[in-house]
């Protein structure tokens, strides 16, 4: 009995003793490095709490307990006044820091400068995906042509009236820039049989500059050809196409037109995006604003390629993604396109 009492005295009073050495410890810790040397001396796998925790199972199981308590009511304290005095000792090191660097995390953070797409890059980008969503496959070709796949191949000899409307930049006499992505559509069909359903994106020149040519633009022609093809397939296709571009409203016009690469030709209009055909400023008052060009590709090229003109048929279609841009955002000079002035490319950023 009485032993038993001496032994429950002696271990609350070691672990007052343990307790009362912890609390000053960590009271005069100075550094984190010292306040963790107290936490491994005490609490850790060796610490002299640890060690009494380890043997309560040794005491009598009286007093076994209610020892167990207190010495967990002990480590409590010491954990909490571990944790407290580690918050303490941080907040000073960060101070310390923020007065050494001059640091004011008062003032507003720097944010990082977002670059965007070129509004006729994400147009462009629409248009091919649209295509592409209908099958067509996307083909690049060389902007440096030759004088025959730029007109010859197209049916424009060199005294052709056409040409006056596509003068270009000339290289030699029989090399050019070329006016339009068309002869890379001769060049696909030079080398692959049908069908063909390809849409071809690309920078183009012309001798032309005011508020709504630019001596470089940006094209995109379709080519489609198959056994069967007809001009319905033609309509529905260019109607699928601006419904996704404008908007399920759209309304498209067909006109006659002429083009020397197909018969026949058409140019295509949408009913004003802007006023809905009212008349307005951005379609002159007309109510109709002009998209595109298209047509039924002429046997005569088919025949130059070695296709065989009495199987298949075929359709075209070519538009100037800037003209397109513009309509879609309402801007009236194309050389707002090419200034890099960052107020106006600001205004298509969508991040
Ligand atoms: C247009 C209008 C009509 C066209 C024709 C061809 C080719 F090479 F396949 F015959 N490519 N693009 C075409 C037809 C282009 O642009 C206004």
């Amino acid at each position: 009995m009485e032993g038993e009492k001496l032994d429950q005295a002696s271990v609350l009073t070691q672990l007052r003793a343990i307790e009362a050495e912890a609390l000053q410890a960590i009271e005069a810790a100075e550094s984190l490095e010292a306040l963790e040397e107290v936490k491994v001396r005490t609490l850790g796998r060796k610490g002299a709490l640890t060690g009494v925790l380890r043997n309560l199972g040794d005491l009598p199981s009286e007093i076994r307990p209610e020892i167990g308590r207190f010495a967990n009511l002990v480590k409590g304290t010491l954990e909490h006044a571990l944790a407290e005095c580690r918050k303490a000792l941080e907040e000073r090191l960060v101070q310390a820091l923020l007065v050494k660097e001059r640091l004011d995390p008062t003032l507003p953070g720097h944010s990082p400068t977002f670059g965007s797409l070129h509004p006729l890059t994400q147009v462009l980008d629409e248009i091919l995906e649209i295509f592409q969503h209908l099958g067509f496959k996307v083909v690049e070709g060389p902007e440096v042509e030759l004088d025959y796949y730029n007109f010859e191949a197209l049916n424009m000899p060199k005294d052709h009236p056409a040409r006056d409307m596509q003068d270009t930049f000339y290289v030699t006499d029989e090399v050019l820039l070329r006016t339009h992505t068309s002869p890379v559509q001769i060049r696909v069909m030079e080398l692959k049989a049908p069908p063909i359903q390809i849409v071809v994106p690309g920078k183009v020149y012309r001798r032309d500059a005011d508020i709504s040519h630019s001596p470089m633009f940006h094209q995109v022609e379709g080519l489609l050809v198959d056994e069967g093809v007809t001009f319905a397939d033609l309509k529905g296709t260019l109607q699928v196409f601006a419904e996704r571009l404008f908007g399920k409203q759209v309304r498209l016009r067909f006109r006659p037109s002429f083009f020397p690469f197909t018969e026949p030709s058409a140019e295509v209009d949408v009913l004003c995006i802007i006023c809905g055909g009212t008349g307005c400023r951005v379609c002159k008052g007309s109510g109709w604003l002009e998209i595109l060009g298209a047509g039924m590709v002429d046997p005569d090229l088919f025949k130059r390629v070695g296709y065989d003109a009495e199987r298949y048929t075929g359709f075209a279609f070519g538009m100037g993604v800037e003209r397109i841009t513009m309509l879609k955002f309402g801007i009236d000079d194309i050389r707002l396109f090419f200034d890099n002035d960052l107020r106006f490319l600001k205004q298509f950023q969508t991040l």
